[in-house]
């Protein structure tokens, strides 16, 4: 593996900051190449934030692809384990975009599982003493239709190992009491997440049987 790249998302939600890009920012800055990692800011945008992350695996050339969301309302980081191919938007996106029922992209399956080992980059998070679950829903608002277009964009590319992680809110962010976690532990849980996403050398479909 010679190239990493990690998005983060911009505020949304008449928020300052996003949970998801400070922490990306603070891996980035604790990061020892090899492999060279490389960081982008996604807008919190449908159509931007999947045009940019298309941009950026081509100019990139990444070997390994983790986009990263805040989770409003979640304790632990959840390592994504399922993207669906539909949006339905509680809120505006900052172009003013809020579909409803209506497919990722028209037209492709109804969904595509993370191609990290989920369960081996959940264990080495726990290994790192912060909280973390396999999560199975991604949400059905921006992060979900990245993450769905990053592995439809991936699908042909079974080389490239990509996926998702949801963040928590900063303790900043929420009321007194509120879910949250540390910008510094969701740094560290996403350098541990990395690590054993570049050492892991099974993935999802080889590891997956069949019920008897
Ligand atoms: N969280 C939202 C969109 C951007 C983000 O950081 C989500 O979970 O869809």
């Amino acid at each position: 593996m010679t190239r990493v790249l990690v998005t983060g998302f911009g505020p949304f939600d008449g928020q300052t900051v996003n949970a998801s890009w400070l922490a990306v920012q603070e891996l980035a800055s604790r990061w020892a190449a090899p492999p060279e990692l490389v960081v982008r800011e996604l807008p919190v945008s449908f159509r931007g934030a999947r045009q940019q992350l298309r941009v950026a695996i081509a100019e990139v050339v990444p070997d390994l692809v983790v986009c990263v969301g805040e989770a409003g309302g979640r304790a632990a980081v959840g390592v994504e384990r399922v993207a669906v191919n539909v949006i339905d938007a509680r809120i505006a996106d900052v172009d003013g975009s809020a579909p409803v029922d209506v497919p990722v992209i028209a037209g492709a399956p109804a969904a595509f599982f993370s191609t990290l080992p989920v369960k081996a980059c959940a264990a080495a998070v726990r290994d790192a003493g912060v909280p973390v679950e396999v999560s199975n829903t991604a949400g059905l608002y921006v992060c979900n239709a990245t993450f769905y277009a990053l592995q439809h964009l991936l699908s042909s590319r079974p080389e490239v190992r990509s996926g998702f992680v949801h963040v928590p809110r900063t303790p900043a962010q929420v009321e007194d009491g509120g879910a949250s976690m540390e910008v510094g532990d969701a740094a560290s849980a996403l350098h541990a997440l990395l690590r054993a996403a570049l050492s892991t050398t099974t993935d999802l479909r080889e590891s997956a049987g069949t019920l008897a």
